[in-house]
């Protein structure tokens, strides 16, 4: 079914600002005509290499300049990393994503470690995805060869209001590893973060950036801010279940073939809330007790959600299953 990439402004703002149970009807009719809606893709997070990073990213516990209770870990040896990807299989969990607090890749012994997690993770059957920051596109193309499926870069909020969050890097550095990314052949995920201070023009403009990227993010990640202590933005306002329904259906709508994924902030979300976001066009969550370094309710909790609401979790490699055939991810 096609999809859209030349959405312009006013369409965006008039779809975001519409009441909030039409917004949701018109993104869950949406989401039936594109997916099952009683499938999830459940992904599992691990922080490889925690803590110490060199940016200023200022929702974040990992940066080195803020004094959280994160402690500094060094880069996870390849065996630990494959024990806990089976330990998330054998949960449920078809999607295993691997996050390094890096500013970017290095060509250097660590990368080649990397290159070894993924490899091994993606024989183990699992779809491999990984974040670690910016990439060029050789080393996006290396990632590729390991069995790499998805990179996540999130854009995290509109250009307008990049320079309040962040200062260590730019937009355009952003754009520019998500292009890198694109050309060598992986999925993109890429979304955003609520709560960080920002308009609902800022909320606007970063979901315009993404649904007119030349092809819409295979996943677009929804994160509600995890308020840090130590982090500049440790005392923003809690993000409302309506503020997070808003983003996720408008998402639904103009990126109707990707997976929107209910991201951190499920911790503080009931059931109900959850539920809620299931019916705007959620369809995919991040599984596990923790997030990268902060919690995230457990493996459960969420079972029994799944039962109550009658969820079941998406394949691995779902619509890629002539690759697979062809030998490409195991
Ligand atoms: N260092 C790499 C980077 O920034 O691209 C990869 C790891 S970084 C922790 C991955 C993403 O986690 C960020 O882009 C941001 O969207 C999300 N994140 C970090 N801290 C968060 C928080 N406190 N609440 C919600 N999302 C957060
Ligand atoms: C994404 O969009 N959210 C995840 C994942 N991609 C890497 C990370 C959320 C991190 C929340 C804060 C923490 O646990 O450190
Ligand atoms: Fe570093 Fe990524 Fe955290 Fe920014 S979001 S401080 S780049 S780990």
């Amino acid at each position: 079914m096609e999809t859209r990439n030349d959405w312009t402004r006013a369409e965006v703002e008039e779809i975001f600002n519409m009441p909030v149970l039409d917004l949701i009807y018109r993104a869950a009719t949406v989401h039936r005509q594109y997916h099952q809606a009683n499938e999830v893709q459940v992904c599992t997070l691990l922080s490889i290499k925690t803590g110490g990073c060199p940016e200023d990213c200022a929702y974040c516990p990992q940066a080195a300049r803020y004094n959280t209770d994160v402690d500094h870990e060094a880069l996870l040896q390849v065996d630990e990393v494959l024990t806990k990807a089976s330990i998330a299989k054998m949960n449920g969990a078809t999607r295993f994503c691997m996050g390094a607090a890096w500013r970017n890749v290095k060509d250097n012994k660590q990368f080649d470690r990397v290159i070894e997690m993924v490899h091994g993770v993606n024989s183990i059957g699992m779809e491999v995805c990984c974040t670690l920051g910016m990439l060029t596109e050789e080393q996006a193309q290396r990632l590729k060869n390991a069995g790499l499926y998805a990179y996540n870069h999130n854009l995290d909020t509109s250009e307008e209001h990049y320079g309040e969050i962040i200062t260590t890097r730019t937009y355009d550095d952003r754009l520019n590893t998500l292009k890198n990314v694109q050309k060598s052949g992986l999925s993109v995920c890429s979304g955003g973060i609520i709560g960080l201070g920002e308009t609902d023009q800022d909320r606007i403009s970063m979901l315009l950036t993404l649904s007119t990227l030349s092809r819409h993010p295979e996943s677009v990640p929804v994160n509600a801010l995890v308020r840090v202590k130590g982090t500049p933005l440790e005392n923003q306002e809690r993000v409302s279940i309506w503020e997070m329904l808003r983003m996720i259906a408008t998402a639904r709508i103009l990126m109707p073939g990707s997976q929107v994924r209910l991201s951190a902030g499920r911790e503080e979300m009931s059931v109900t809330e959850q539920a809620f976001c299931f019916m705007a066009g959620a369809s995919s969550i991040f599984a596990g007790e923790k997030l990268l370094t902060t919690p995230n309710p457990d493996v459960d909790q969420d079972r029994m959600m799944f039962q109550l609401l009658g969820l079941h979790p998406r394949a691995a490699f779902k619509g890629q299953e002539n690759e697979m055939a062809a030998g490409k991810f195991v």
